[in-house]
């Protein structure tokens, strides 16, 4: 990636802040927002901004839309008076009434709180031209093109339309008008001194990049709450995710109640790193997570880690370990790729068969990952053949088996790349060309868990440093030579061998989180360093609001106050 000097992007700015000065003047406010053009340059340490008063624009939205044109006048301003209406226009749209009804609850219960205004939710039968308010419309006459995440929304004097395909698109529509609000919207609280409620005028025309925008929380290193693991739902529902991957099981525990198998619960949950308690989630709790998860249209994708990272379920069930391989327990360190499940024999795949039809009885989603990464102790022969098996119980209980890019041998059908050494991405490439899709997850861009920077109190460091430029600055079509079609998506993990707090988790996610989001979400055209920093730097107003920690990185110009 060339990294220009600090001279040249100066001069750089100079010439953007001049041609969007021209621009402006040229044609008034009525201006598409620029949003064109490949930009890789790091520019300069962030200086103060200044933030422009009045209603936010819509070059405030992360990811950025796929277009955003301001309009004149005074915006929509909420008031005593505003409504949430849902409009239900003809009969394949009534059966989703409800669903339409719950997101315009959701979005009137985050603009309650700060505001402390009524604002009902009614339903109307058919669209009033003219009717003031908020308003979600199912218009399933929309082009195809805007697919099921996709919106409209459009912001006058008299108030917000909403429309989508489907009540996810209107959802995603909602979480772009919370950032076309000013930034205590997100506060939890009533807002003394509150500024005026404005929506600048505008009309954004937006929809995703790729189908698979996700983020993993590792629950075993560190066991996190169901009260926990929905407070990073929140964050990643912000910024249009649309997978939670959860971690749930790993050398230092088992994370989810399994109930033919009850000791990899009484002994695999009791412990993790540093030898604190554990936890884990009953089916209730799981099922508690996949529906709040549902209602923010995030999909669970849950991973059970096999054969390697298996000393939890070893500590547990002593008869599958024939390689010896299990270290005491509670094991309480953090070193990996020492354990692994015995790769033949009936009891194993008896096993794995128990736990499978556990998961995917309780799983709504299509997805159900098994892991597959750094394992030792076993020929790579045993190893193929040992994911052949674990995948084929995957599918016949009617879920896709997803794996580690280490899984290609094994016929995975979808392949999450995170590690290239070793010749792993040409197998993986090689799995891709015959037919194999992919979520990309590359180690030194998307690991949340790397430092920032050498020195940083939280992480690890051994894929590198990831400051926001690295995990923004880089194109996941062509990272790899994959055969055009084959990349699904993209997804951040965050494993937690060092983090044991959900403030830990926001200093990690927060600012790289959205960088991850606008790869996956926002067209590459769009795509631009100088750009999209300007943009996130007004998130933080957004996160002191709502409460959520994060790391304030130089890189970024986050506005002087
Ligand atoms: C590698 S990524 C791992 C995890 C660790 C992580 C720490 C992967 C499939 N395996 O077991 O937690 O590095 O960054």
């Amino acid at each position: 990636m060339p990294i220009r000097t600090a001279g040249r992007s100066a001069r750089a700015r100079r010439v953007l802040v001049l041609a969007v000065v021209l621009l402006l003047a040229a044609v008034g406010f009525g201006v598409r927002q620029a949003i064109g053009g490949e930009d890789t340059d790091r520019g300069g340490a962030g200086g103060a901004a200044a933030v422009p008063a009045g209603p936010r624009t819509a070059d405030r939205i992360v990811p950025v839309p796929l277009s955003a044109t301001a309009g004149s006048g005074p915006g929509y301003r909420l008031s005593e008076r505003t409504v949430v209406r849902t409009v239900a226009g003809n009969e394949a749209v009534e059966r989703q009434a409800g669903e339409v009804r719950r997101v315009a609850e959701q979005l009137a219960e985050v603009l309650r709180r700060p505001t402390g205004l009524p604002l009902p939710v009614t339903a109307e039968a058919s669209a009033a031209a003219g009717a003031e308010g908020i308003s979600l419309l199912l218009d399933p006459a929309l082009p195809e093109e805007t697919g099921t995440e996709g919106y409209r929304l459009a912001a006058d004097a008299t108030g917000v339309r909403i429309t989508a395909r489907t009540p996810e698109g209107l959802f995603r529509g909602t979480q772009t008008l919370r950032q076309l609000l000013p930034p205590q919207i997100e506060s939890p609280r009533p807002v003394t001194g509150a500024p005026e409620w404005t929506v600048a005028p505008v009309t954004v025309e937006d929809r995703p990049r790729y189908g698979y925008r996700g983020a993993m929380l590792d629950v075993t290193r560190h066991f996190f709450t169901p009260d926990e693991v929905k407070g990073f739902i929140d964050r990643l529902a912000l910024y249009k995710l649309n997978h939670l991957h959860l971690h749930l099981s790993d050398d230092q525990g088992w994370r989810i109640e399994v109930p033919s198998r009850p000791s990899l619960t009484t002994v695999g949950a009791v412990s993790e790193v540093d030898g604190t308690p554990g936890g884990f989630y009953t089916a209730a709790d799981y099922q508690e997570i996949v529906r709040y998860a549902q209602q923010r249209y995030l999909t669970v994708v849950p991973e059970i880690d096999l054969p390697g990272h298996s000393n939890a379920i070893l500590a547990s069930y002593p008869e599958l370990d024939c390689t010896k391989s299990a270290r005491p327990w509670p094991y309480t360190g953090i070193e990996v790729g020492f354990s692994t499940l015995c790769p033949t024999g009936d009891a194993v795949f008896s096993f794995t068969q128990d736990v499978i039809t556990e998961l995917a009885r309780i799983t709504p989603g299509p997805y159900l990952h098994i892991g597959g990464d750094e394992v030792k102790n076993i020929s790579p022969a045993e190893y193929a053949e040992f994911v052949k098996r674990v995948n084929a119980q995957v599918i016949a209980a009617g879920k896709t088996p997803v794996g580690w890019n280490q899984t290609a041998p094994g016929g995975v059908g979808v392949l999450q790349f995170w590690d290239g050494r070793s010749g792993r991405d040409a197998e993986l490439v090689e799995a891709a060309d015959r037919g194999a899709k992919v979520i990309m997850s590359p180690s030194g861009r998307t690991y949340l868990d790397m430092k920032y920077e050498r020195g940083y109190p939280l992480g690890l460091v051994w894929a590198g440093t990831i400051d926001v430029w690295t995990a923004y600055s880089w194109d996941p079509d062509t990272l790899l030579p994959l055969p055009d079609g084959s990349v699904l998506g993209v997804e951040a993990p965050l494993w937690t061998e060092t983090l044991d707090t959900p403030e830990e988790l926001d200093l990690m996610l927060l600012p790289r989180l959205p960088a991850l989001a606008e790869l996956g979400w926002s067209s590459k055209e769009s795509h631009s360093w100088e750009r999209f920093k300007s943009r996130l730097a007004e998130e933080g107003a957004r996160w002191e609001a709502a409460g959520y920690r994060y790391e304030k990185r130089e890189e970024v110009p986050w506005p002087a106050r």
